[in-house]
């Protein structure tokens, strides 16, 4: 079975026959002949964000939310490279992200034409695959090889470019079973495990033998869906279980074999469970820098067992209740277990970057699976807006919350207008602290306390509120702080909160960077 079709509309029925239905995107010259084909084409909705930074992030809280593809579109030049933030948070984090970009004509290729850019160069980085579709009789076959790759083991972001008039010239439309997507989720198959049956049994008598055997858990066990196994695995040993800040949600944080979240800003009991374990089994997790600390001094008496889907990920890498002075302004704490009390813990929060992400971390009673967001591995100012919206997207029944500082909210501020004009209910919390608080942090500890180009100012949030047309309100008073959450909460479609912190609160404790684990900061620096 065959028809003719223009490239942009082989584009549409590739990706409906994928079974992708929501995109995320913004026009331009070169990707006009696929918006056309976009036009009242039936299952494919799009989202017009107010910056093309949005859409990959949006694409990339849907791929994670809805643990599948997230699509994004974007025009040559400018929309594309717009795209390279989200495209690197998502390689980073493992998330499965398509990007399908406009490109200038064949013929204008390499002649430095009106909003060129070689963008399969430029993302060749942040990419686990990337193509220039130069022919449309191979552009269907491109998608579909770029949607399978994006979710084959390690998930992560692809690129198709397609260069304008391969999107107007015509070719037959054919199912070609390449990819074989299905309806373009993860295939959890059972891997075969047939050659790993020695290391098995060598770490069963690992943990056997150990007398401080830990376990710590990465966003790998959310990817695969192996919060079964894992917790199987840990109650069947009793090994506590660490969860790193991409793997929190992987396990329940009410259970009592889970400590929390290790590294920079974990817990010093962690820390220090870390330092003395005799045996750590590692799951789905890089080891990364944030996590280790110095490696020279990591963990100096445990074996490692590392067990990844990414083989080149093997140790590559390799307080007490927290003590904060909030003199006046509010708590953080008082915060976030309010929202959680709002919440009932139905809801999905989506953090952005900053010591705000790291009381999310370190706080919030996160009890069901993957409903931990945030930009982990790239840190990536800017994502939690966005990337909230491809979240409720992906999950239309539950409260999604997207939590900022001043700094971050104020990058992807303008997708307000996107919630408004598409519909979608993402509540937003801001926690105005007047400073880009996590580097005037190391500013005070490292830098003799000089606030170089940290202090910065909002506008009235309030009135931005407004001016999109949604309820917003400022909370200066932990007395309000509930009615503002449950109103927000409560009250259909997008809703703002700002809630107005203590300016110079810390998050304690803190690994000196690239300090060792043993070394905690409980107090700042004198
Ligand atoms: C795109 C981007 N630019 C810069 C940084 C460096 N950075 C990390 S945290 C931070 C401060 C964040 O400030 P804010 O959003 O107000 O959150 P807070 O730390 O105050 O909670 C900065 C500038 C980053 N992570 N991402």
């Amino acid at each position: 079975m065959s028809e003719l079709l223009t490239g942009a509309q082989i584009i549409c029925r590739t990706l409906v026959d994928a079974g992708v239905d929501v995109l995320f995107g913004y026009p331009g010259g070169a990707i006009m002949p696929f918006y056309d084909a976009l036009h009242g084409h039936a299952g494919l909705r799009h989202i017009l964000v107010r910056h093309e930074q949005a859409a990959a992030h949006a694409a990339d809280g849907y791929a994670r939310a809805g643990n599948r593809v997230g699509v994004c579109i974007a025009t040559s030049g400018p929309g594309a490279t717009n795209l390279v933030t989200g495209l690197a948070t998502a390689h980073m984090d493992g998330s499965p992200v398509l990007a399908v970009t406009g490109q200038v004509g064949r013929p204008m290729l390499g002649r430095d034409a009106f909003q060129e850019t070689d963008v399969v160069g430029v993302t060749m980085p942040v990419t686990k695959h990337n193509v220039l579709v130069r022919d449309v009789e191979d552009l269907a076959d491109d998608l579909r090889t770029a949607l399978a790759i994006a979710i084959e083991g390690r998930p992560g972001p692809v690129l198709v470019d397609v260069p304008k008039d391969v999107q107007n010239q015509k070719a037959e439309y054919r199912v070609s079973g390449v990819g074989d997507l299905g309806s373009g989720k993860p295939r959890h198959q059972a891997p075969d495990t047939g050659h790993l049956e020695e290391a098995i049994q060598q770490t069963a008598q690992l943990i056997a033998a150990a007398e401080r055997p830990i376990m710590m858990i990465g966003r790998g066990v959310i990817v695969s869906g192996a919060y079964d196994a894992v917790r199987a695995l840990a109650e069947r040993t009793g090994m506590p279980v660490i969860t790193t800040l991409l793997g929190i949600s992987a396990f329940p944080q009410a259970h009592e074999l889970h400590l929390g979240m290790p590294g920079m800003h974990g817990e010093v009991h962690i820390n220090k469970a870390i330092q003395a374990a005799d045996l750590i089994v590692g799951i789905g997790l890089r080891f990364d820098d944030r996590v280790t600390g110095n490696t020279a001094t990591f963990a100096p008496r445990a074996k490692i067992v590392h067990i990844d889907i990414d083989v080149g990920a093997e140790i590559r890498n390799l307080m007490h209740p927290r003590e904060e002075v909030f003199s006046g302004g509010l708590s953080p704490e008082v915060i976030l277990s309010t929202l959680a009390e709002v919440t009932g813990g139905r809801g999905t929060i989506v953090s952005d970057v900053g010591q705000h992400q790291m009381w999310v971390a370190q706080r919030y009673p996160f009890q069901r699976p993957n409903t931990h967001i945030t930009s982990g591995g790239l840190g990536a100012m800017g994502f939690a807006v966005p990337a909230a919206m491809g979240v409720r997207l992906a999950r239309p029944g539950e409260p999604v919350w997207a939590i900022s500082g001043d700094g971050g909210f104020q990058m992807n501020m303008a997708e307000i207008a996107t919630m408004v004009q598409e519909g979608i209910e993402v509540k937003l919390a801001i926690f105005n602290n007047g400073y880009l608080g996590m580097v005037r942090q190391w500013q005070q500890f490292f830098h003799g306390g000089r606030y170089s180009n940290t202090p910065i100012w909002s506008p009235d949030y309030v009135k931005l509120a407004a001016a999109y047309g949604i309820p917003g309100w400022r909370v200066k008073q932990a007395s309000e702080v509930a009615d503002a959450l449950r109103q927000a909460n409560q009250t259909p479609g997008p809703t703002l909160v700002e809630l107005v912190i203590e300016q110079e609160a810390n998050v304690f404790p803190m690994i000196v960077p690239g300090g060792s684990l043993s070394e905690p900061l409980e107090a700042a620096p004198v």
